[in-house]
């Protein structure tokens, strides 16, 4: 039977397991990249691990989030993260270099190769071929120091692009649309490759638009094959000996096959408060709008800018519009500014932030009280943009664009011809913000410069054979982890220090959460589907851990978030029937006897001591997740073998 191209690339890079979906398979790790606000948790778990050199082929730490620096915490995890880079042998990129995907997708995405990221949009890299996927810091330190990354192995989805894109109709609509047809859940367990004859039309960056905002539909990761396109790109950045061929065999089997057709496709908008909540562009016409913001790691590349540019050149934002561009790269930076097109959006009124995460992140930039603010990033959920009450629109640059000049949504095929932009064939090539590490020799006398704000790791409890403590929270479905760990300007400083963050814990849905679950000592939450969707961010599973969550039941879990729980020693289980959920209610006491035996068995029964019932809860933990919990985490399980 002929291969798809993730099962080629998974093929080469196994090191056991087999490739029968849901069964575990070892990969082996050929890059690794880290981002600030998931890197300093990420690193001090690789220093605890105590070994000399990263054994990847290359290890790239970057600085995107935490740029804002209001006070020292920021600055001293960025002086850490460069001193372990220095001696540990990874590439470190400063902060102003640029957001990690679009950066290491310029500059270091290699066809063929694996790549994990401690940040959920990893899959960018599947626009360059790779196979590219988000995971918790501590399965990034750990493939760092050579161990393998476990998945599950995946299904495998087939995107169809048929036809071409109408002027106006862009990468991040195609998005927007597989959100509509498939939803936030739909791409749970699941690898999604891009084929068919629209791909031809489609850059890399366009692509990695696509696989970037895979993520926001629960998939594993997402795949373009590499062609003549990626060939391109390769070389236009100088690196064309990195171009390897790669396409799925004529008789690649997959489990669902989607078609959509570009000629048909409109301007969407993903509505408040989910990506998956679609409309067009023209149904919400008229909408007054207050901000608007363009860049983060979906839609910051120099093809994405020099639209922009095109469409605001001579022309001047709507007054009662805040409009912000983040070029997503120092490259991007450099070469719009050296061929003219920043002039062009700086003369609109745009105000020019940083190479960073930014906005997108709650990181500076939210909007005014219940504002509107249309975005071309990848989530809108609640809170996220740092204003409780602003409502936040998901679209593309040129709808972002046609917002911002006429000061409500409006559909972009409105603002005349679409100007002629095109690729450059070779990018301006600047490494000088990514400092090399040290040599091995110059590395043992160098120091790791810590600040105070980096407390130490929390400690894990191993899992007991029985388990009775209070359903301290119950929430409902499509729980984020921005619900369960928030982010933004005043918390992310505080992600080297869970005491400090634990504060914040599902400050979005219980304030009192981490007061009530702390005087508990041990508890258990309750979710709905797809629970801890998102971010990769291991925090929303060590702070819970730290206030003493000991297991979650839900009716389903996101990928990248059930793996974080495990790792932090907390027991993700599910309702084998999912109406139990609704029997359950906040304060109940519950007991979960014979643990040990029920992990073997796969399935675990749950006593309501307040009601008296009984349910049935599913497990299905490999032999490595069974000792990982009993020995109380990841961490824990390393320091044993
Ligand atoms: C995000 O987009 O939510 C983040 C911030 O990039 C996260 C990582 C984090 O929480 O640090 C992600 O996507 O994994
Ligand atoms: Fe940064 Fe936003 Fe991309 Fe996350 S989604 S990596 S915060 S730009």
């Amino acid at each position: 039977m002929g291969l798809t191209i993730a099962q080629k690339i998974i093929k080469a890079h196994a090191l056991s397991g087999d490739m029968t979906v849901d069964s575990e398979v070892a990969l082996k790790i050929d890059q690794t990249l880290t981002q600030d606000a998931t890197g300093t948790m990420a690193y001090l778990e690789f220093e605890t691990m105590g070994l000399k050199r990263v054994k990847t082929e290359r290890s790239v730490a970057y600085i995107d989030h935490n740029t804002l620096q209001s006070g020292f915490e920021n600055a001293d995890d960025h002086r850490y993260i460069q001193s372990v880079c220095k001696k540990h042998g990874i590439y470190f990129s400063r902060p102003g270099n640029g957001i990690c995907h679009q950066v290491h997708l310029e500059r270091f995405g290699k066809p063929g190769k694996t790549l994990i990221g401690s940040d959920s949009h990893t899959p960018t890299g599947g626009g360059i071929g790779m196979l590219a996927m988000g995971a918790g810091g501590l399965d990034v330190a750990v493939a760092m120091g050579g161990g393998a990354y476990y998945i599950k192995m995946p299904k495998m989805y087939k995107v169809n692009l048929i036809g071409k894109l109408n002027p106006f109709v862009t990468a991040k609509d195609i998005s927007l649309e597989i959100l509509r047809i498939l939803s936030v859940k739909g791409g749970v367990g699941a690898i999604i490759e891009w084929g068919g004859e629209g791909i031809r039309y489609l850059s890399v960056p366009e692509r990695a638009t696509i696989t970037n905002m895979g993520t926001e539909l629960g998939a594993t990761t997402s795949i373009f094959p590499s062609d003549e396109i990626t060939r391109e790109f390769l070389k236009a950045q100088g690196r064309e000996e990195d171009y390897i061929p790669l396409a799925s065999d004529e008789d690649a089997q997959y489990d669902k096959i989607i078609n959509i057709n570009l000629n048909e496709l409109k301007p969407l908008i993903a509505c408040p408060h989910s990506p998956d909540n679609i409309v067009t562009v023209e149904s919400l016409k008229g909408t007054k709008v207050d901000q608007v913001c363009i860049g983060s790691c979906t839609n910051s590349s120099l093809l994405d800018m020099l639209k922009v540019a095109a469409l605001l050149k001579g022309k001047t934002i709507n007054p009662s519009v805040s409009l912000s561009i983040s070029p997503g790269s120092k490259q991007v930076l450099s070469m719009l500014s050296e061929c003219g097109a920043l002039t062009d959006i700086l003369a609109s009124g745009a105000r020019l932030l940083e190479c960073a995460c930014g906005p997108c992140i709650g990181m500076g930039f939210s909007p005014n009280s219940a504002g509107v603010s249309l975005r071309t990033f990848n989530r809108n959920f609640i809170g996220r943009s740092g204003t409780a009450d602003a409502s936040v629109y998901l679209v593309s640059p040129e709808t972002a664009v046609a917002a911002a000049l006429t000061g409500e949504i409006t559909d972009p095929r409105l603002l005349g011809e679409m100007p002629q932009v095109t690729m450059p064939t070779s990018f301006k090539i600047d490494d000088s913000a990514v400092i090399e590490p040290a040599s091995e020799n110059e590395a043992e006398s160098l120091e790791i410069l810590r600040g105070p704000n980096i407390k130490p790791f929390p400690e894990s409890l191993p899992q007991e054979d029985t388990l009775t403590a209070e359903l301290v929270l119950k929430v409902g479905d499509n729980i984020t982890t921005d619900h369960i760990m928030p982010a933004g300007a005043k918390i992310l400083p505080y992600r080297s220090n869970i005491p400090h963050l634990s504060q914040f814990c599902f400050g979005v849905c219980d304030t009192t959460f981490p007061e009530r679950a702390k005087a508990l000592g041990k508890s258990i939450i309750v979710g709905g589907s797809n629970y801890g969707q998102g971010s990769s961010r291991e925090h929303a599973a060590l702070v819970p851990m730290y206030l003493g969550v000991r297991a979650v039941i839900t009716k389903s879990f996101a990928r990248i978030h059930v793996a974080n729980l495990i790792n932090a020693g907390i027991m993700p289980l599910t309702f084998k029937n999912p109406q139990d959920y609704d029997k359950l209610n906040q304060g109940d006491k519950l007991t979960l006897t014979g643990v040990f035996e029920g992990m073997e068995k796969g399935e675990i029964t749950l006593k309501n001591e307040t009601t008296g019932e009984c349910y049935l809860l599913e497990c299905t933990f490999t032999d490595r997740q069974k000792s990982i919990l009993k020995a109380g985490g990841l961490l824990a399980f390393t320091k044993e073998i």
